[in-house]
């Protein structure tokens, strides 16, 4: 990691303008790291702004308009409309996601130089044109990474930001369980030095109760195979946000050591997110399918097959 930190002091000194972008619906760990690395950025004297399709960020998330309304510092939003005027000696900063077609703006990849800063596990849709691209994939998010950063810097981040990256790493972990290693709750523990809000971030992680109740009508129809691996159908179109949050919440039950949801991501096209608490291999089945991933973590997208078709293929092949 430390390699990278100095390659992006390297950057962060020889460009004059910085936009930060992350995917598309961004949640709390790409909207952390875009926060703490505009902090971290300004504190070299430059300028940085957070890339977002949405006119703003309030009308994202209600819980995150109110963190932005204790925020103390001004972050500044750049959109479609107005940010050619910063496209000067202007690096873009990707994070949280590495490939094209994920990114909330792709276009500007082609206008300015830009560099990528991703956890997840490297496919092929990757920006090749990137001056350099740090991925690991057992890094449990960016917001992690950044912290590290800002530590390595002395930067002290502003609570609030601070508070949006804590709830980055407990939404990524799944609450501290998914690819949490030391390094993980030491990260959690610097937040908390530099002024993270365990109330706020409660604030922030709080989901409504329909969203609650509809997962749980999904889980509650899911079934056993095997013994031991949960299974999902969800027959409504889905995406797979919520095939992830399904896949990794079975996980949490008895007797349950991978689980495998499947759903429709639209007309032609069926998702299926697959994980495990580590013995069971789930990329294996995932990689049969044409996707990909790692022991514990994987996933597939399948074009023109019927949800009971790769059903009973996955149950074929476990
Ligand atoms: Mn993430």
């Amino acid at each position: 990691m430390y390699n990278l930190f100095e390659k992006l002091k390297e950057v962060i000194n020889k460009y004059d303008n910085f936009i930060i972008m992350g995917h598309k619906d961004p949640d709390l760990d790409c909207l952390g790291a875009s926060l703490g690395l505009c902090e971290i950025i300004e504190s070299f004297g430059k300028k940085a702004y957070i890339f977002l399709n949405n006119k703003n960020l309030q009308n994202y998330n209600s819980n995150i308009n109110q963190a932005f309304e204790r925020m103390q510092k001004d972050i500044i939003c750049v959109t479609t409309h107005n940010y050619k005027k910063i496209i000067n000696n202007t690096l873009l900063i990707v994070v949280d996601v590495h490939s094209s077609d994920r990114l909330e703006y792709p276009k500007l990849v082609d206008l300015v130089d830009t560099v990528v800063i991703d956890h997840h596990i490297k496919n092929k849709n990757y920006i090749k044109t990137a001056k350099f691209m740090y991925i690991d994939s057992n890094i449990s998010s960016v917001s992690e990474i950044i912290t590290y950063f800002a530590k390595y810097l002395n930067v002290n981040l502003d609570g609030v930001i601070s508070t949006i990256l804590l709830g980055g790493i407990e939404i990524d972990t799944n609450g501290f369980n998914l690819k949490t290693t030391n390094f993980t709750y030491e990260a959690a523990s610097i937040l908390m030095e530099m002024g993270a809000d365990s109330i706020l971030k409660q604030e922030l992680l709080k989901e409504s109760k329909s969203q609650y109740i509809k997962r749980a009508s999904y889980i509650k129809n899911s079934f056993i195979v095997k013994k031991n691996i949960a299974m999902c159908v969800i027959s409504k179109i889905t995406n797979t946000i919520e095939l992830a949050e399904i896949a990794e919440e079975l996980l949490t039950f008895e007797d349950v050591e991978a689980s495998f949801v499947i759903g429709k991501l639209d007309q032609n096209t069926v998702g299926v997110s697959a994980r495990s608490l580590g013995v069971i291999d789930v990329s294996d089945i995932m990689k049969q399918l044409g996707g990909g991933g790692h022991t514990s973590n994987a996933a597939t997208q399948i074009k023109n097959k019927t949800i009971n078709e790769i059903k009973e293929n996955i149950i074929k092949l476990l």
